[in-house]
C-alpha cells in the first residue's frame, strides 16, 4: 500500500498577516487546515529558518529593496524583507496550527548564501533536504501540499515532487499566495503543465 502524507508548508507567524512577510489571508486557512491535518495519515511540516543577515534578505544587499531580484551564483533570487530568522517569534509556527500530529519538521533556508523555496532541494535545485529519502524509506508515494506561499514554497515543492516521481496534489483552498510580478499565475501554470493535481 502506498502511503500518503500531508505536507504543511511554512505556516509561520512571519507569513501570516501582521508578520514580516505577511501573506494576505494566510491565517484564514487555519480552521480547515487543522481539520485536514487531523484526517491525514502522515503529517509533515516545513519551516523557513534563516540565519540573521541571510542572503535572501534585501537588507543584506546595498541599495536593494524587497521584491527586487538579483543574480546569485545559483541563479535569480527574489529579495525579501527580513523574515523567519532562527529562534525568533516570526519563525515560530502560527499559535493556532495543530502541531500534535506532525511526524517531521523540515527546516530550510538555513545556509547563509542560498535560499530554499522547495522543501526537497535548495534553490540550486541540487542540494537535497533529505525529504525525498524520508518519504521513500517510509513508502510514502503520494503527497498533498498546503500552506504558504502558493507561488513560492508550495509551488517549488510541488514541481520538485512530481519531478521526483511522487503523486502530487496541491490544495489551493488551503494555500494563499504572495503574487510578485505575476508569480501566482506563472506558477499555477507551471504546476498544471508539470502534472501537479490542483484542487480548488
Ligand atoms: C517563502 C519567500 C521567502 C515561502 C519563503 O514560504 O513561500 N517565500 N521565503
Ligand atoms: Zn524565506
Amino acid at each position: 500500500m502506498i502511503a500518503h502524507a500531508l505536507i504543511v508548508v511554512d505556516m509561520q507567524n512571519d507569513f501570516c498577516p501582521g508578520g514580516a512577510l505577511g501573506v494576505k489571508g494566510g491565517d484564514e486557512i487555519l480552521p480547515l487546515l487543522n481539520a485536514t491535518i487531523n484526517e491525514s495519515e502522515h503529517v509533515i511540516l516545513t519551516q523557513d529558518w534563516h540565519p540573521k543577515g541571510h542572503s535572501s534578505f534585501a537588507s543584506s544587499h546595498q541599495g536593494k529593496e524587497p521584491y527586487q531580484s538579483i543574480t546569485m551564483p545559483y541563479g535569480e533570487q527574489t529579495l525579501w524583507p527580513d523574515h523567519c530568522v532562527q529562534g525568533t517569534t516570526g519563525a515560530d509556527f502560527h499559535p493556532q496550527l495543530n502541531l500534535t500530529r506532525a511526524q517531521l519538521v523540515i527546516r530550510k533556508g538555513f545556509r547563509h548564501g542560498i535560499d530554499s523555496y522547495s522543501t526537497f532541494f535548495e534553490n540550486d535545485h541540487q542540494t537535497p533536504t533529505g525529504l525525498a529519502g524520508y518519504l521513500r524509506e517510509r513508502n510514502i508515494g503520494a503527497i498533498t501540499l498546503a500552506g504558504l506561499a502558493t507561488d513560492f514554497c508550495v509551488a517549488f515543492s510541488a514541481l520538485d515532487a512530481v519531478a521526483l516521481g511522487f503523486n502530487t496534489r496541491v490544495r489551493l483552498d488551503l494555500c494563499r499566495g504572495i503574487d510578485v510580478n505575476g508569480s501566482l499565475a506563472l506558477m499555477l501554470d507551471k504546476m498544471r503543465q508539470a502534472g501537479v493535481e490542483l484542487i480548488a
